[in-house]
């Protein structure tokens, strides 16, 4: 398919926040209830428009390495060549959101490139169980500097929306560069 813009953004967070699942949801507008854990990368193809401009988004997520015992791989080479970083987490999973911030949160801020748009994005907000509360994400992501989403890949509330801002973000960041060249 002919596209204007290829943006490639990188879907990470903790083991069984619905990385996975959010992709499917934006790619291919399903909820797939048996899916399986990631196991090395997994990746797929969305296509929207911006304005005139069709965007190819690569959504990549890399299996969570530290599941294997290996510390050191945990985000290693991920963002290169990304213009996107959605840390996605589960609104449910108390103990995963307190450590958001060093374990995807820091490394994504000291990892990412120059124009990449950061987010913060919490999912599975259909669950009645919810423990991390709306005010908690936002607070997070702004003293992170991130943009914030709420979004459920089973029902599909805030999926695209999520990936719209993102990709009306990147485009504006990516021309003003251009603009400075
Ligand atoms: N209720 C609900 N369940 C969800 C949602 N998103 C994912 N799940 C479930 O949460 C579990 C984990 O989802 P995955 O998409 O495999 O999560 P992941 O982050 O890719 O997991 P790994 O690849 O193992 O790290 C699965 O049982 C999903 O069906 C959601 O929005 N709502
Ligand atoms: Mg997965």
């Amino acid at each position: 398919m002919d596209f204007d813009y290829l943006f490639r953004i990188a879907v990470n967070g903790p083991s069984f926040a619905g990385k996975t699942s959010l992709i499917y949801r934006l790619a291919e507008d399903v909820f797939v209830s048996n899916v399986l854990m990631t196991i090395g990368i997994d990746f797929k193809f969305a296509y929207r428009t911006i304005e005139d401009s069709l965007v190819r988004y690569m959504l990549v997520s890399l299996m969570q390495w530290d599941r294997v015992g290996s510390e050191r791989f945990r985000n290693t080479s991920y963002y290169r060549n990304v213009l996107g970083i959605a840390i996605v987490y589960d609104c449910t999973n108390l103990i995963d959101f307190y450590s958001l911030t060093r374990d995807y949160i820091g490394p994504a801020i000291q990892s990412k490139e120059e124009c990449t748009v950061l987010a913060l994005v919490a999912t599975k907000i259909d669950l009645e169980e919810r423990t991390v509360t709306r005010a908690m994400g936002q607070q997070l992501a702004e003293e992170s500097g991130f943009l914030y989403f709420e979004t459920s890949a089973l029902d599909g509330t805030g999926v695209q929306d999520m990936l719209a801002q993102i990709g009306t973000e990147i485009r504006r960041r990516v021309r003003e560069k251009a603009d400075h060249l």
